[in-house]
């Protein structure tokens, strides 16, 4: 049941007997509280038992004690309901009467068991044999003129075996179109780390934790989105680490957090305190804060120099591993505070004490989130982030390193193998070596791309192998009206959500079976190999009976998929799909012959724990072009929209943020709270500073709608958010996604990575005639 709507603050530490009471409930509510429930979620992260498939934070060595983290019950709890989505359920309703239900309403109805395919006539899904479900895809791919007119989405769910035959599949098809998560979430990570040090990866290990002296934590929201995490801080805090957050809000999880595992706290009611200092920069103020920093650096660096004293900067590593360092100081000592300062949004004090910790620091950590790759300049800003810490040899040693944080629990791995709409020629080279086939060479679609691609009538057929994509992207009503003009939509899917309802002129929805259930092939049951943020590779297996006995695996839907496409195409020598789908272990030695890293894969993941890809910058050998790892400059960017807009409208001029609330799972709604935040039951407000009420002559509690300042003539508005005054910087609000992703422009993204804007969207406030009640 959800709670009543009400605001209120919210004074415990993050974790603690919440969490813990939440657990309960939520065991309670998907009747799972039996012998089988809690088996189900003490095989979470064991070494015989399943990957969690909340996030894709790293595991400590499996032990034997149970890791306990909310996100990761709620995600198994939600995959182990006992409710379920029959032909019965579909025979009950049209597609346009479940349009009408919220999100939370449409995961409440439980586990998808049949695949359904859409019938106009009726306009309801009606239940299709497998089979005929193939025959229709392979007629629908096998009609296009043209392979670029069909689109492969991928979300970060997919295990390594399955992603891995998808792009086999798909690029013997004839096509590179893999719009992927990815590209909505850590894609300037992907594209902008490589520049600096060669690989789109983080360079630490969950050991490097136990040394680091130094945490910066940049634009994330752990104690929601990633609370295994949150030990780690803990731990570190109590050894006496200082922990930094940089976040424009005061996020509860990133002050206190009482550890669930820890009996003293829970027993004591005590908490540990993770920050000691907050810097709250302003919407995409990173990218001038990180400068201020680093230009903070170099003086302190060129004082030092003139006086004789130890250097600030780490000369021999920059001597002998970097490349561009003068051009770059001197840039940097160029730089004005004036524009540091207005830009970040932090006060030159502050910056100067961030650059204080950043100097003292022996080994500095920085990880980094959502609130730094989904802006313009989403790519600058983690370059002049790896640069930073380049200055004082803060990568490839004991306790430091760069630490981008995932989201979906495979959606590095996904990448790893080939999930990836510009592949190197390197990787194609080898899957034709290994295959026979030719492998297009243009690069395909990413999210975005595919989203225009429909709009103009380029892409007429859309799977996804997971994910929603209709409510994560971007843009809605455009979105909806791209899926909506594709002459096949199809979704591989646990359960049911808008995209399946945002459909093409034939539309099947294809029930697949969740991490937490038994794989049973010809071979007997299977397991499924994820990477984790980290790069650890290990091997998950299901314990739980799956949901119906329709369901098929995602490797065998992509091997079905891939034999009825494929046996009337000609593209060099047949594979044989349905034999790598009897026995997993074939897909992982395939997997190995096409890259070096995956040596010995089979027998690496018997090992509990799984095994480390390698990740070369972290042994500072530097794949970059220069073979070493590079400055680059960036200037502090003045010509975004939102300067463009704020030069229009003035102070009125908002930024929004696009954040999670804690009872999501990206468009999964569980529930209608944000604890840590103090909303409850409710999910359409605004965060807003209490100066930017009096100035816009508004008052907290007030209903207003949002309109986006765009130069595209298309109007932009959501209508109905309840103001909730806020401790957040003047100048910036923040709301929930999805239910505002109808405010970000497909045309805003990241320069060179194409992430959706969804961290900083212009927008105005209008008083609104909407006044919503709970849902
Ligand atoms: N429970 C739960 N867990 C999840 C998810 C979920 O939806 N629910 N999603 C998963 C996925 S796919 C991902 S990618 C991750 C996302 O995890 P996060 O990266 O934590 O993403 P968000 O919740 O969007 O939160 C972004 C944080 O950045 C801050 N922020 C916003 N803009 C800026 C900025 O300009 N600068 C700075 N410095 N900070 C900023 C916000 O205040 C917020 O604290 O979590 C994963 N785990
Ligand atoms: N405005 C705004 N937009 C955003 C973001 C934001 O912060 N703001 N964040 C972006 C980010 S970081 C991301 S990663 C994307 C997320 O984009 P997606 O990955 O597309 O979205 P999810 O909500 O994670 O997908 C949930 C659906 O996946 C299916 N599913 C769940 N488990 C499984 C499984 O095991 N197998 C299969 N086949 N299907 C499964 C279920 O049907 C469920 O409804 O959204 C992006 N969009
Ligand atoms: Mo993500």
């Amino acid at each position: 049941m959800p709670s009543k709507p009400r605001i209120e603050q919210y004074n415990q530490p993050a974790g603690g007997w919440g969490a813990l009471k939440y657990v309960a409930l939520n065991l309670v509510k998907e009747h799972v509280a039996d012998g089988r429930g809690l088996r189900t979620l003490l095989s979470q992260n064991q070494p015989d038992g399943f990957d969690c498939p909340g996030c894709a934070w790293p595991d400590r060595e499996h032990t034997s004690t149970f890791e306990f983290c909310e996100n990761g019950v709620k995600a198994v709890a939600a995959e182990a309901t006992k409710k379920r989505v029959t032909p019965e359920f579909f025979a009950q309703h049209t597609v346009t009467e479940l349009m009408q239900q919220s999100d939370f309403e449409l995961e409440e109805h439980g586990r998808l068991t049949h695949p359904m395919v859409y019938d106009a006539a009726t306009d309801k899904y009606k239940k299709i044999e497998w089979a005929d479900a193939f025959a229709l895809m392979a007629k629908h791919l096998n009609a296009l003129p043209d392979p670029d007119m069909a689109d492969f989405y991928v979300s970060g769910r997919a295990s390594n075996e399955a992603a891995f035959l998808f792009q086999l599949f798909v690029r013997q098809y004839g096509t590179n179109n893999f719009p992927d998560c990815s590209n909505m979430c850590h894609e300037p990570t992907s594209v902008g780390l490589p520049g600096t040090v060669g690989i789109g990866k983080g360079t630490v290990l969950l050991e490097d934790f136990d040394h680091c002296d130094t945490l910066l934590l940049f634009g994330q929201n752990p104690a929601t989105n990633h609370p295994r995490m949150m030990g780690e801080l803990r731990h570190a805090s109590k050894r006496g680490a200082t922990i930094v957050a940089i976040n424009p809000l005061k996020e509860r999880g990133l002050e206190r957090f009482a550890d669930p595992q820890s009996k003293v706290e829970m027993l004591t009611m005590g908490s540990t305190r993770i920050s000691s200092m907050f810097i709250h920069p302003t919407l995409g103020g990173d990218l001038a804060l990180i400068k201020g920093v680093i230009k903070r650096t170099i003086e302190l660096d060129d004082a030092a120099r003139a006086a004789g004293a130890e250097r600030v900067i780490d000369v021999k590593f920059i001597e002998e591993h970097t490349a561009g360092f003068e051009e770059f100081a001197a840039q940097a000592r160029a730089e004005s505070w004036d524009d540091i300062v207005a830009e970040s949004g932090v006060s030159r004090e502050d910056i100067e004490k961030l650059a204080q910790v950043y100097v003292k620091g022996k080994a500095v950590i920085a990880t980094w989130g959502m609130g730094l790759t989904q802006h313009k300049h989403a790519v600058a800003t983690i370059q002049l982030l790896s640069n930073m810490m380049m200055l004082r040899g803060n990568i490839g040693r004991q306790g430091a390193g760069l630490c981008p944080v995932r989201g979906h629990s495979n959606v590095q791995g996904d990448r790893t193998v080939g999930i990836d709409e510009k592949p190197t020629p390197a990787f194609l080279d080898r899957l034709e070596q290994v295959f026979g086939f030719k492998a297009p060479r243009h690069h395909g679609n990413d999210t975005v791309g595919s989203v225009m691609a429909m709009l103009e009538g380029r892409t007429k057929v859309f799977i996804g192998l997971g994910g929603n994509f209709a409510m994560a992207t971007p843009d809605t009503p455009r979105t909806f009206e791209a899926m909506r003009s594709c002459n096949l939509t199809v979704h591989i899917t646990t359960k049911l959500n808008r995209s399946h309802l945002v459909h093409g002129k034939d539309a099947l929805i294809l029930p697949t079976m969740g991490r937490t259930e038994i794989d049973m092939q010809k071979s007997g049951p299977q397991g499924v190999t994820v990477e984790d943020s980290m790069s650890m590779v290990h091997v998950s297996y299901g314990i739980n009976k799956p949901a119906s006995e329709h369901l098929m695996s995602e490797t065998a839907i992509v091997a079905h998929l891939a034999e009825a496409t494929m046996k009337s195409r000609n593209n060099g020598p047949k594979i044989d799909w349905l034999w790598y789908a009897e026995d997993y272990s074939r897909i992982r030695d395939a997997i190995e012959q096409v890259y070096d890293a995956f040596k010995g894969y089979n027998e690496r993941i018997a090992n509990p724990g799984g095994f480390h890809l390698g990740v070369a910058s972290r042994d500072r050998v530097w794949k970059t072009a220069s073979g070493k790892a590079n400055f680059i400059v960036h200037d502090i960017p003045k010509d975004t929209p939102i300067h463009r807009a704020r030069a229009i409208h003035g102070e009125k001029l908002l930024t929004l943020m696009t954040t999670r609330s804690h009872d999501q799972y990206n468009t999964t709604i569980y529930g209608m709270d944000d604890r840590y935040r103090g909303v409850f039951g409710q999910r359409r407000v605004v965060f807003i500073n209490p100066a930017d009420l009096q100035m816009l002559g508004l008052k907290d509690g007030e209903w207003v709608d949002i309109t986006s300042v765009w130069d595209d003539g298309v109007e932009r508005r959501a209508e109905g958010f309840l103001l909730v005054e806020y401790e957040i910087p003047r100048g910036c609000i923040g709301s929930y996604y999805p239910e505002t992703n109808p405010l970000v422009p497909l045309e805003s993204f990241a320069d060179k990575a194409r992430t959706p804007t969804s961290k900083s969207i212009p927008v105005l406030l209008s008083r609104s005639a909407v006044q919503r009640s709970a849902a």
